[in-house]
């Protein structure tokens, strides 16, 4: 941290102070925890026995002896000594009561299928055969990794559960994700058995994904990693929707070689609370990926207690969330969570607002959904295209979430006034990929929301708020600060794949008061977000402190869109920056300096554009490309990526007077902003939040 680059906590954040909603009265009376005096249960001096609550939600093969254990920070594991199985949890436990209940509704994206129920019995079923496919056929066995790129279908729950009966280790990649991305993860986690499917429909068109599997196979093959077996799902049964070829002993239908496995039965395997479940890759401040690993006893108890409690599930709900299951929400709060629960959960394949923007409202009437769970990007989309639409359908939410980003307040009144007819609850959840569940969110039932805050931290999670040197910023302040939880909760993941130096190093060496200390009090977690405390105790989180950008609630790292920019022969340097954007809330703007004596050019720019969707994806495509002369830098030669930031931005450039080339920032500046007047994308005025976002960014360079 420089002079000329202010931390977080030097930052004053001021904004308008919100007012209050109230819990509607019908939700209250119906509610999981309406007595305030389950705080105390949580209250720190009860830590960490508290959580024995959320595990008593389970099943357990054999009870724990120790809670938590803190002999080796900061990997903790909690419940050790318990044995238990997730798929059982999630499934079989539910079957006397419920076999014929809906655990799944399945709503394809062409409204010309039907939606399609799957009961727990026949949830079972498919997930014991595909679990004796796994084990037989592939030979996977207990600790092994298994990559999943599939998309929203019931058929990636199905692979999900089997796995977590074999206690085979899943890491899912976002169905969106190009093939070389998923390869990319493939060869991380050590996976020789990839499962995916042949296409997939999304906005209204039949998506060739088999073709991506081939590309994952080739760059897992690169990193050294072989891929034995591609296993394919079929959208449609005994059609093919893509044009790659199915590779001879490779690649296989999963519906032909299911047939040697109809009727099998596979007993789940009793496993250590510590064996880790899944892997799910999310982005930082370097180019590679990291694999969060995160735990089944911990986890599961977590998912379970906190949809219990702050989703308010009950079992006779009907539940959607819209994220897609190749985030970590989708895992844990559409398949574990609400599974768990014995719930029945909605699965959505295609996108919201296809083939317009009453889809979503038209789902939930025919459904009869009760809690309804989504992005503010979703939110911002559907107001933009259909501000009235929710008003034509008749259905009821008694809950709603949103999570991923923060939310404007208007956005958030339209949410509730709208969407949520007045009549719901409205829960905003901050967590992240590494956290398994909620960090920060209003109680529903017991307190007031405040549109634009989270709330405070949740039961049994103590957060705080501290400045560069470790002082603690002050309720009410109005200081912003990196926010940290005090204390290790259940859900938090166990370590990043393969590199556990770095998980020490990116979430617990900034604060580490004494690292030779067995105190977890020593060891709070930084959660790579700047935020502030209201007097009320509510948190406000600002967005990402590390170089990632939040596109549509999903983490982009600098360096990943840097590194596959690089792949470009021509060029020398790259810089990705975010832009303010009116729906997606985020989008990237590349800088790139060419090599010495090659001219600038269009075809260039879309050789980079194609380069990012073809290694990370067209949700990563970067809104504008600017070929610059060079970059403005520091004297030690490091890009200040702030002031490329400031000038997308139509910011204030601020201090550039330590460059070592400041005659160039007025050269890209006029360039850029004109080139964007001319196409119409001047931002509008900047908060003085978003302003200080920018002037901050980059700084941890
Ligand atoms: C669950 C999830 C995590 C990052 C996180 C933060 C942002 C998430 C938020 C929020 C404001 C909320 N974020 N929830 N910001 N309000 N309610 O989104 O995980 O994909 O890992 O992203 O998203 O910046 O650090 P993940």
């Amino acid at each position: 941290m420089t002079a000329e680059n202010p931390s977080e906590a030097q930052i004053a954040v001021h904004w308008r102070e919100e007012d209050y909603y109230q819990p509607p009265a019908t939700f209250i009376a119906q509610a999981n925890a309406a007595d305030p005096a389950i705080f105390d249960r949580f209250a720190e001096e009860r830590f960490p026995e508290c959580f024995k609550e959320y595990a008593d939600l389970l099943d357990w093969d054999a009870y724990w002896h120790t809670t938590l254990d803190t002999s080796n920070p900061p990997f903790w594991k909690w419940f050790v000594g318990g044995r238990l199985n997730a798929s059982y949890n999630c499934v079989d436990r539910h079957l006397a009561k419920d076999r014929n209940k809906a655990a799944l509704i399945w709503v394809p994206e062409p409204e010309s299928e039907d939606p399609q129920a799957v009961t727990y019995q026949e949830l079972y079923k498919r997930v014991n055969e595909f679990a004796a496919l796994l084990r037989d056929f592939c030979g996977l066995k207990t600790g092994d990794r298994v990559t999943f790129h599939l998309p929203m279908v019931p058929e990636l729950p199905v692979s999900m559960l089997a796995c977590a009966r074999l206690g085979v280790i899943h890491s899912e990649v976002f169905g969106g994700f190009s093939g070389t991305a998923c390869g990319d993860r493939v060869a991380d986690s050590g996976s020789h058995i990839l499962v995916t499917m042949d296409g997939y429909y999304r906005n209204g068109e039949l998506v060739d994904h088999k073709s991506k599997a081939d590309e994952a196979v080739e760059a897992a093959a690169k990193l050294g990693v072989e891929v034995e077996k591609v296993l394919v799902w079929r959208r449609r049964r005994g059609q093919y929707a893509s044009k790659a070829a199915m590779i001879e002993g490779r690649d296989f239908f999963v519906d032909e070689v299911m047939g040697d496995y109809r009727g099998s039965l596979v007993e789940p395997v009793s496993m250590p609370a510590e064996a880790p479940l899944f892997l799910m890759y999310t982005s930082g401040t370097t180019a590679r990926p990291k694999g969060c690993q995160h735990s089944t006893g911990g986890y599961l108890a977590y998912v379970t207690g906190t949809s219990k409690y702050y989703q308010d599930i009950h079992p006779e709900d009907t539940y959607w969330c819209m994220a897609d299951i190749g985030w970590i929400t989708g895992h844990s709060y559409i398949v574990y969570g609400p599974l768990s629960l014995g719930t029945t959960s909605v699965v959505y394949e295609g996108v919201p607002t296809y083939p317009d923007p009453g889809r979503p409202w038209r789902i939930a009437e025919r459904l009869g959904v009760t809690i309804f769970h989504t992005a503010p990007t979703a939110i911002r989309m559907l107001r933009k295209l259909g501000p009235d639409e929710p008003l034509r359908y008749n259905y009821r939410f008694k809950h709603m979430t949103t999570v991923g980003e923060p939310i404007e307040p208007d956005v958030w009144r339209w949410y509730h006034d709208v969407v949520g007819k007045g009549q719901a609850v409205i829960v905003d959840t901050w967590w992240q990929t590494e956290n398994g569940g909620f960090l920060g969110s209003t109680l529903p039932a017991v307190h007031p929301m405040k549109p634009g805050s989270c709330g405070p931290g949740v039961l049994g999670v103590y957060p705080v708020i501290y400045d560069e040197d470790r002082n603690v910023v002050e309720a009410g302040s109005g200081k912003a600060g990196n926010i940290c939880i005090r204390n290790p909760w259940p859900g938090i993941f166990q370590t990043i794949w393969g590199q556990p130096e770095r998980f020490v190093e990116l979430y617990y060496a900034k604060y580490c008061a004494d690292t030779d200390s067995k105190d977890w009090h020593d060891w709070p977690y930084l959660a790579g977000d700047g935020a502030t405390l209201g007097a009320d105790g509510y948190f406000r989180i600002l967005g990402r402190i590390d170089d990632v950008i939040n596109v549509a609630g999903h983490r982009l790292g600098t360096k990943e869109l840097e590194s596959a920019a690089l792949t470009v022969e021509e060029i020398a340097e790259a810089a990705a920056v975010p832009v303010m954007d009116e729906l997606r809330g985020r989008a990237v703007e590349m800088y790139i300096a060419l090599k010495p004596g090659i001219a600038a050019s269009k075809d260039i720019e879309d050789k980079v554009v194609a380069a990012i969707d073809s290694r990370i994806g067209k949700i990563a495509r970067p809104k504008n490309v600017w070929t610059v002369a060079d970059m403005p830098k520091t004297r030690s030669g490091k890009i200040m990526r702030r002031v490329i930031a400031s000038i997308s931005n139509f910011a204030d450039v601020g201090d550039i007077t330590t460059l070592a080339n400041p005659e160039i920032v007025d050269d890209i500046r006029h360039r850029v902003q004109r080139e964007k007047s001319v196409r119409g994308e001047v931002p509008r005025e900047l908060t003085s939040q978003e302003r200080e976002e920018i002037e901050a960014y980059g700084q941890t360079d």
